[in-house]
């Protein structure tokens, strides 16, 4: 049965839930808001961080913005201006086209791969070729597709090493040697939208089938609930764990399956997700309160393993949504929008039985806005539209420092207390879904895109 129409008695009791919630919610009345204004506010945000990071920290990979100084992410000794080729396609949709095109030099200029040195494939290949495919995309300069293309050129031993297919974590831009095969469903399964992208530009079809194989090598190990645990060996195929997550370190696993469906329509990549969710509804699903929540579970007995959420698994709801499951993926949406209002912004750790914080930093995350766009972009409900306000507002609050926006290390002091680090998806993800949710731009098409887990557009952006 579809996992759409596989509803369980558990859903009903959410829908009712839900409608409630909606009703008495603040995010369901009508509002003034001037959504443009709110659009030029987050472009006036994004322009005025780009110059303190110029100023600061041009070339690095991060900027401590309480301090002002330069944070490295990959090498301590390379620049690989992680914030910049993060920061580019969000520059370009909303118009900030000089600073763009200062990000674009500096990356022609200055960015090599030749470094003998071990890099973390995921991290790598979300971020940087990533970036790099959307800045083409924005722009169609060809050097910057070249860099995508000799960084994956560089990676893909993680790949071709591995008896089983499933990529190694770490490889060695020089010389290739690879190492860490103990991995989790994201690091193994989080590469086709990007690499199938450059197979497509450069007509290389390994870039598409690389992928592909490590997704399926995983997908035929699933237990026969049809659940994946979150640790395997990369040499010997063997689960160490027993736990199913939707969340880290397993959650851009199944969003890869939908998104290799929505980007290529690849019908095995459907196939994968549709097997995944239909048992993850079935045995993951844990409704407290009225409110919907996904459980880790014993991959092969189903059994209830604990409560804990990440903010990490609020990105859930959106996925839901665009793979057909419209009111979970609303009422799951909800339930971390009520965390969000509960803390003003959503702790790291959460524990949903309690309803406490187990982790109580935030790392600037933009899950909840990321589930509220996708939501958005499938039935236009202007609710979405609020919870994005309040997510930004909240962030602009409590985050603005002296050189850029800041994590938190603590969402439940008065005031925040900041820990000086802007990772470089900030750049890439949140203030470009608040671009996109409030502006309308012409830059982008509303009807028919693709945004990659970092945020990177890879299809939908209008050169007009
Ligand atoms: C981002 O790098 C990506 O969204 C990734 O899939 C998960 N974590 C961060 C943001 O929290």
């Amino acid at each position: 049965m579809p996992f759409a129409r596989a509803l369980h008695r558990r859903t009903f009791l959410y829908t009712a839930a839900a409608g409630g919630l909606l009703a008495t919610s603040a995010y369901a009345a009508p509002d003034e808001t001037d959504w443009k204004k709110l659009a030029e506010d987050v472009k006036a945000e994004m322009a005025w961080s780009w110059a303190q990071y110029v100023e600061h920290a041009f070339g690095h990979d991060q900027i401590r913005p309480v301090s002002g100084t330069p944070q490295s992410f990959f090498f301590p000794e390379h620049r690989l201006g992680l914030s910049i080729v993060e920061a580019l396609d969000t520059l370009w949709v909303m118009g900030l086209d000089a600073q763009f095109e200062q990000g674009v030099n500096w990356c022609v200029a200055n960015l090599r791969f030749d470094i003998d040195g071990d890099i973390q494939l995921f991290e790598t290949s979300i971020r940087l070729v990533g970036g790099l495919l959307s800045a083409h995309h924005a722009s169609g300069d060809r050097r910057l597709l070249a860099l995508a293309h000799d960084l994956a050129e560089r990676l893909s031993p993680a790949f071709t090493k591995s008896p089983t297919g499933m990529p190694y974590r770490f490889v060695n831009l020089r010389t290739g040697a690879v190492r860490d095969p103990m991995t989790n469903p994201a690091e193994v399964g989080s590469y086709l939208p990007e690499w199938g992208t450059l197979s497509r530009l450069t007509g290389d079809k390994r870039f598409y089938d690389l992928p592909k194989a490590a997704t399926k090598a995983m997908f035929d190990r699933r237990s026969h609930l049809d659940l994946l645990a979150d640790a395997i060996h990369a040499e010997t195929g063997k689960w160490m764990s027993r736990r199913a997550t939707i969340g880290p370190p397993s959650d851009s696993y199944y969003e890869y399956l939908w998104d290799g469906w929505q980007l290529f329509g690849d019908a095995d990549s459907k196939r994968c997700y549709d097997v995944c969710t239909t048992a993850i509804l079935k045995h993951q699903q844990d409704v407290r309160d009225g409110r919907l929540w996904f459980a880790a579970v014993d991959f092969e007995t189903g059994a209830r393993l604990d409560h804990h959420q990440t903010e990490l698994d609020a990105f859930y709801g959106g996925l839901l949504g665009q793979g057909g499951a419209m009111r979970e993926g609303r009422a799951y949406t909800l339930s971390w929008s009520a965390v969000q209002d509960q803390f003003g912004v959503i702790p790291e750790g959460f524990d949903y039985a309690t309803f406490k914080p187990t982790a109580p930093s935030n790392a600037l995350r933009p899950e909840l806005a990321d589930a509220a766009f996708n939501l958005w972009l499938l039935d236009k409900d202007p609710l979405w539209r609020r919870i994005g306000r309040t997510h930004f507002l909240n962030m602009k609050a409590s985050s603005r420092s002296r050189y850029g926006y800041s994590g938190l290390k603590d969402v439940t002091a008065t005031p925040k207390t900041k820990d000086d680090s802007c990772p470089g998806y900030w750049w890439s993800e949140q203030m470009k879904y608040y671009y996109l949710l409030f502006s309308d731009t012409p830059r982008f098409d509303y009807a028919k895109n693709y945004l990659s887990t970092e945020g990177n557009v890879l299809l939908g952006f209008r050169r007009l």
